[in-house]
């Protein structure tokens, strides 16, 4: 979105105004407020989000440059008590040194929160200032569009270039992006100032509210919310400055079919802009050309069409998209060329190419019914977890080190999936996600929400068409997730999830839908509209602490139940109990590695009772590792039920869990075994703890 003219500092104060007072809980009328019951809406009338335009991934081409905004930028820390002092001064007009704040060096990506050493910064509310300066080429003045593009700014950004309003974006953990082209200096310096506010409130997605509080020097505001994670902010994700021709491809869908006579096919969609060449450019016949190239490159497909951005590429012997562990050679993409040919003359002799975009394509068929999720047509056992973006210093800011420490732990582990909780997660992982086939349930930002009321539904169903219309065409999708742990059993809770799967599922992309629930199936008001019903529970943990006698019943009995309401195929998404590293005990206590180890054990017990059900298709560990939270007391320094210590090291479980989805893969799809999965103990001795190995 492009503000323009004089129109700007109404509109600015206007967005202000409006994130404020959901921030400060203001929104809900006085006559509602204080009632005990929260009305019950009608969606009829709902508007649905605006589709979402553009935002391919920046891919070099030989039509496309694009250069990394990522590295040292300055920050300053508004008031919190005057978080629009900036906009009011103008701060975005000059470099933020005239602001008279004090100026920090400040990596991007990261969250802010850990970078420098006072506790103000960590736990700021409000809003931030970043700039940085770069040049722009004197070529990219005529014949392309320079566009600044966001991975992701936590919870909402908005964007100057050279002191002019370049765009604007809320909710986090999404991708934007503006055509700045008018607004920069070719040739020369150029400056970008983001102001980044990270309140939550009503209708934020996810919720949260910001109170005043007492304190030894007076009134301030605080954040506070009722997920279970630390509200991160900052510019989290890579900022890159791309350019493309003036007629160029826009946007691309791609859906894809396998056969079990080996026969692969690609139906694909692409919107071309051309809104920015002149009349007689556009009056130019436009073709498109697909090529597809396997992984060595050679072609193996090609298709040239006349005025039409839409068909269907068929491939023979097609290798077709494996999850890991489940064939021996997993991820496999193509990659998909599209080249837009202008041809010069009316003959389409002296045809030029005007862009090219090349997408990895992994060719696979995804398909459910009412006991299971198939992939290939082959029915899937998803063993996996949840996790997070979260790591110490850079909080949830993208890192490469990280992100592959992460799946060669995934991989080490056995686990062939995971569920991006509680938001969406990098693209990069996304793309990571796809070469290395782990099975993704991509999850939307709505954690714990609740107060269910039209304004916070449309903020909802926006959240989830931005992330299908950013995840839709990689492979590992397997699902989308709409919801972690919704107050569902809240009368509200009917009529806006009814509304929510209606339009969700009406943009799904061929996936089936699903959430995290922690209701109870009687009281649940959400199950009834998904496809696959997932559930969270604690077992010997919130509920029983101490006993983990009571798992095994308990755990199968409630699986049953849902599969016995909803006729759906289940998941269990979350289990798990916390654990300190380096804390043991004999007998197993809370706390303990061994109690972690008892608690997991007891629940593959009953994960394979259920398992022999077939209508229960996975198991996702809460949490793959430990991971920073808001201070409170049940915490010490965050959530400790990872499986990995938050540096990325096994707790002992992780062994138990790695011999487990080994295991697994090897009763379903026979893999050969690590080496290193048993270790010798004795010529007489078992080396392993599982049956099956
Ligand atoms: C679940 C939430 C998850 C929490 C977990 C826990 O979905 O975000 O971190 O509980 O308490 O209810 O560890």
């Amino acid at each position: 979105m492009r503000w323009k003219g004089k129109a700007l500092p109404f509109f600015l104060v206007l967005q202000l105004y409006v994130l404020q007072v959901s921030a400060n809980q203001e929104g809900i009328p006085q006559s509602l407020k204080h009632n005990k019951e929260w009305p019950l809406f009608e969606y009829g009338e709902i508007r649905k989000p605006t589709p979402t335009k553009g935002l391919l991934y920046p891919r070099e081409s030989e039509t496309r440059e694009v250069r990394s905004l990522d590295g040292m930028w300055r920050l300053v820390r508004s008031d919190p008590k005057d978080p629009l002092q900036g906009i009011r001064e103008k701060w975005y007009a000059n470099s933020l040194r005239m602001s008279g704040k004090e100026v920090i060096p400040m990596p991007v990506p990261a969250s802010y929160n850990d970078i420098a050493t006072t506790d103000s910064l960590r736990d700021h509310v409000g809003t931030v200032w970043y700039e940085r300066t770069f040049y722009v080429p004197r070529l990219w003045k005529d014949g392309v569009r320079t566009w600044l593009r966001f991975g992701s700014v936590h919870y909402s950004a908005i964007v100057w270039i050279n002191g002019r309003n370049a765009t604007s974006h809320s909710i986090g953990h999404l991708p934007f992006e503006a055509d700045i082209s008018a607004l920069l200096n070719f040739g020369g310096e150029n400056l970008v100032t983001v102001m980044c506010d990270n309140r939550l409130g009503n209708r934020t997605i996810p919720q949260g509210s910001v109170y005043q509080a007492s304190t030894d020097k007076g009134t301030v505001p605080v954040q506070s919310y009722t997920f279970d994670f630390f509200n991160y902010a900052g510019i989290h994700r890579s900022v890159h400055l791309y350019t493309t021709p003036l007629i160029h491809i826009s946007d691309l869908e791609v859906r894809t079919l396998y056969s079990s006579n080996g026969m692969g096919r690609i139906d694909y969609r692409l919107w071309v802009d051309a809104s920015q060449a002149a009349e007689y450019q556009q009056m130019l016949v436009t073709n498109l050309r697909v090529v597809l190239r396997d992984r060595d490159g050679t072609e193996v497909g090609q298709q040239m069409n006349r005025l039409v951005y839409q068909g269907s590429l068929l491939v023979p012997s097609a290798k077709p998209w494996w999850p890991y562990l489940m064939n021996s050679d997993p991820g496999y993409l193509y990659s998909m060329e599209f080249q837009l040919v202008v041809a010069c003359n009316e003959d389409d002799s002296g045809c030029a190419l005007q862009d090219a975009y090349r997408l990895p394509v992994g060719i696979r068929t995804l398909s459910w019914s009412n006991q299971s999720l198939l992939l290939n047509g082959v029915p899937l056992y998803l063993r996996g977890f949840g996790r997070h973006e979260d790591s110490d210093i850079r909080g949830k800011g993208l890192d490469n080190a990280l992100l592959a420490r992460d799946f060669n732990l995934l991989k080490w582990i056995g686990a062939n999936a995971y569920r991006t909780s509680h938001y969406p997660y990098s693209e990069e992982s996304m793309q990571f996600a796809d070469e290395q086939g782990i099975m993704i349930i991509d999850e939307c930002p709505a954690v714990n929400i609740d107060i269910f009321e039209p304004q916070l539904l449309e903020q909802h169903m926006s959240s989830l068409e931005q992330l299908i219309h950013r995840d839709r065409n990689h492979p590992s999708v397997i699902a989308w997730s709409v919801a972690n742990e919704p107050r569902s059993a809240k009368p509200g809770a009917l009529e806006y999830f009814e509304t929510l799967v209606t339009y969700t599922r009406s943009i799904a992309q061929g996936r089936p839908l699903t959430a995290a629930i922690n209701a109870s199936p009687s009281t649940c008001h959400l199950a009834q509209f998904l496809d696959i019903v997932g559930f969270n529970r604690y077992n010997s943990w919130y509920q029983n602490a101490g006993r983990t006698d009571m798992i095994v019943d308990q755990l199968t009995e409630e699986a049953e139940s849902w599969r016995d309401k909803f006729e759906k195929p289940i998941i269990q998404f979350e289990y798990g109990g916390d654990t300190m590293e380096g804390m043991h005990s004999l007998p197993a206590f809370i706390w303990s590695e061994e109690y972690q180890v008892q608690l997991f054990s007891k629940h593959f017990r009953a994960f394979d009772e259920l398992r022999g059900k077939r209508w229960f298709i996975g198991e996702f560990v809460w949490n793959f590792a430990d991971f920073r939270t808001a201070q409170t007391i049940t915490r010490v320094g965050g959530n400790k039920k990872g499986v990995f210590t938050r540096n990325r090291q096994p707790k002992e479980v992780a062994h138990l869990l790695r011999q487990r989805y080994f295991a697994i893969a090897r009763e379903l799809d026979h893999c050969p075994l690590p080496e290193d999965l048993t270790v010798y103990i004795s010529r007489h001795s078992k080396h392993s703890r599982h049956n099956e190995l």
